[in-house]
C-alpha cells in the first residue's frame, strides 16, 4: 500500500493534519489503533484557544465548535478563599477561549474525513516504522482482522500520542527532557449544571481543585491527588466533599450530581528533541506533553500540524525541503513557551510537598492576583500566543 503522507494516530493532531493536507490535494492514510467509538468518547481536554478554533474553522470543521462551544472571556483564580478574575479578553485586546470537549473536536474531524471518503483505518495498530532515512519510509501495522500490512509513503507523521510507537523508536537519537510532578489529578465528569460561568482554578491547603465545564448540563472537575492514588478510595460522596472544601467561599455553593466518569492523570512535562528524524515527523503528544494546568496540550498539538502542513506541501509539491528541515526548531519554540507557562501555572496552583517551594508558590499566586502586569502575562499566555 502506498500514499503520500502516512499519519499514525487519529487524535486531534493526526486528524487535523489529514484535513489540512486534504485541502491541498495531498493523499494521506490515517492509521488508528483504537475503534471509532473509543476515540470519539475519550474524555480529555476542554479549552480551545481562539487560534485553534480559527484554524478548525478555516479547515471547514469548526462549525459545531462555533455553534455549541462556550465562549469565555475570563477565568477565576482562587487563593485564601478569595476569587480573583483574570479578564482574559480585556487584557489581550479582545481574545477569547472556547470550551468544547476534545472528543467533540475528534468527532467533527472524523465525520469530515468519512464524508470525504478518505482512508481512516480504525483498529489498525502501527507496530514498527522503518526506512525513515530514505525517501520511502514505511509503517507496519496489524489490522482489525489480525493481518499485518505495510504502508509505504513519502513522509510519515507520528501523531500517535504519548504512548505511541514513534517517539520510543527514535528515542535513541533524541534528547528527551522530562519532569515529573509530585502529584496527579483526579478528574470527574458530572451530570450537573456548572456552578460557575467561568473556570475556577483554586489553590487550597488540602490541594488544587479545578471547576471546568462541558455544556449547560455537564461539569468537569479535578482534584489534586497523590501520584499513585487509588480510585477505589474515592467514592462519589468523598469526591464531592473534597471539592466542596477546596472551592468553599462565602455565599457560593457547588451543586452536586451523578458522576459519569472518573480517572487519575499523572502530571508530567516531556519534550523530545528534535521532532524530525529523516522522513519521520513527530506532532502533538508524540513529541511533547505538558501538565494540564495551562490547558495547552491540545492547542499545541493543533499548532504543530498548522506549522507542519504547509511545509509538507512545499516538499511534496515543489521539492522544497527547507520548511521540513526547519519544522522541529519552529515548533519547539512554541512548545517550550507552553512548557514554561504550564509549569508556572502548575507550580503556583498546587500544594507542594516541599514546604519552601509551597510557601514560595503561594506568595507568587498572591502577587499574580494583585498585579495588573502579572495578570496580563497570565492572560496572554492562557489565550495563546500567535503561531510562530
Ligand atoms: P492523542 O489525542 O493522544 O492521539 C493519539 C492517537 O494515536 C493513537 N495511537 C496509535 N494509533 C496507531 N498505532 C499506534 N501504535 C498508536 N498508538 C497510539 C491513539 O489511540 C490516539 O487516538 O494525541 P494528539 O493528537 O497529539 O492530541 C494531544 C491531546 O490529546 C492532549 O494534549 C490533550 O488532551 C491534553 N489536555 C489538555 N489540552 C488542552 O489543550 N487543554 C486542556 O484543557 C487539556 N486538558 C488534557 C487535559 C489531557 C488530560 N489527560 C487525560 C491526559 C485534561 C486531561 C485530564
Ligand atoms: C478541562 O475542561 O478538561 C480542562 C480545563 C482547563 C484545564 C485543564 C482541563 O487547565
Amino acid at each position: 500500500m502506498r500514499t503520500q503522507v502516512g499519519i499514525i494516530g487519529a487524535g486531534p493532531a493526526g486528524l487535523t493534519l489529514g484535513r489540512l493536507l486534504e485541502l491541498e490535494d495531498i493523499d494521506t492514510v490515517v492509521i488508528e489503533s483504537r475503534s471509532r467509538e473509543y476515540v470519539e468518547q475519550r474524555v480529555r481536554a476542554g479549552v480551545l484557544e481562539q487560534a485553534t478554533v480559527d484554524l478548525l474553522d478555516e479547515a471547514g470543521v469548526g462549525g459545531r465548535a462555533r455553534a455549541e462551544g462556550l465562549v469565555h472571556h475570563g477565568v477565576i483564580l482562587q487563593v485564601d478563599g478569595q476569587r480573583h478574575r483574570i479578564a482574559l479578553s480585556d487584557l489581550t485586546g479582545g481574545r477569547i477561549i472556547v470550551i468544547y470537549g476534545q472528543q467533540e473536536v475528534v468527532k467533527d474531524l472524523v465525520a469530515a474525513r468519512v464524508e470525504s471518503g478518505l482512508p481512516l483505518w480504525f483498529g489498525s495498530e502501527c507496530t514498527s516504522i522503518s526506512d525513515i532515512d530514505t525517501d520511502h519510509p514505511r509503517a507496519r501495522f496489524a489490522g482489525p482482522d489480525g493481518t499485518t500490512d505495510e504502508l509505504e509513503c513519502d513522509l510519515l507523521v507520528g501523531a500517535d500520542g504519548f504512548h505511541g510507537v514513534s517517539r520510543p523508536l527514535v528515542a535513541p537519537q533524541c534528547q528527551v527532557f522530562e519532569r515529573d510532578y509530585p502529584f496527579a489529578w483526579l478528574g470527574i465528569l458530572a451530570a450537573v449544571a456548572p456552578s460557575t460561568d467561568e473556570l475556577i482554578y483554586a489553590r487550597h491547603d488540602r490541594g488544587f481543585a479545578l471547576h471546568s465545564l462541558r455544556s449547560p448540563t455537564v461539569s468537569r472537575l479535578y482534584l489534586q491527588c497523590a501520584v499513585e492514588e487509588d480510585l477505589d478510595a474515592w467514592p462519589d460522596d468523598r469526591i464531592w466533599a473534597e471539592l466542596q472544601t477546596r472551592f468553599a467561599v462565602d455565599g457560593w455553593t457547588l451543586d452536586e450530581g451523578p458522576i459519569l466518569e472518573k480517572g487519575v492523570t499523572p502530571m508530567r512535562s516531556v519534550v523530545a528533541e528534535p521532532m524530525r528524524h529523516g522522513r519521520l515527523l513527530l506532532a502533538g503528544d508524540a513529541g511533547h506533553i505538558v501538565p494540564p494546568t495551562g490547558a495547552k496540550g491540545l492547542n499545541l498539538a493543533i499548532a504543530d500540524v498548522a506549522i507542519l502542513a504547509p511545509r509538507i506541501v512545499d516538499l511534496l509539491r515543489n521539492g522544497d525541503d527547507a520548511g521540513i528541515e526547519d519544522y522541529s526548531q519552529t515548533a519547539l519554540r512554541r512548545v517550550w513557551r507552553a512548557q514554561d507557562f504550564s509549569n508556572e501555572m502548575t507550580s503556583m496552583m498546587h500544594k507542594n510537598p516541599d514546604p519552601f517551594e509551597d510557601r514560595r508558590q503561594h506568595a507568587r499566586l498572591r502577587y499574580v492576583v494583585a498585579s495588573e502586569a502579572a495578570k496580563r502575562s497570565i492572560a496572554e499566555n492562557y489565550v495563546g500566543l500567535p503561531f510562530w
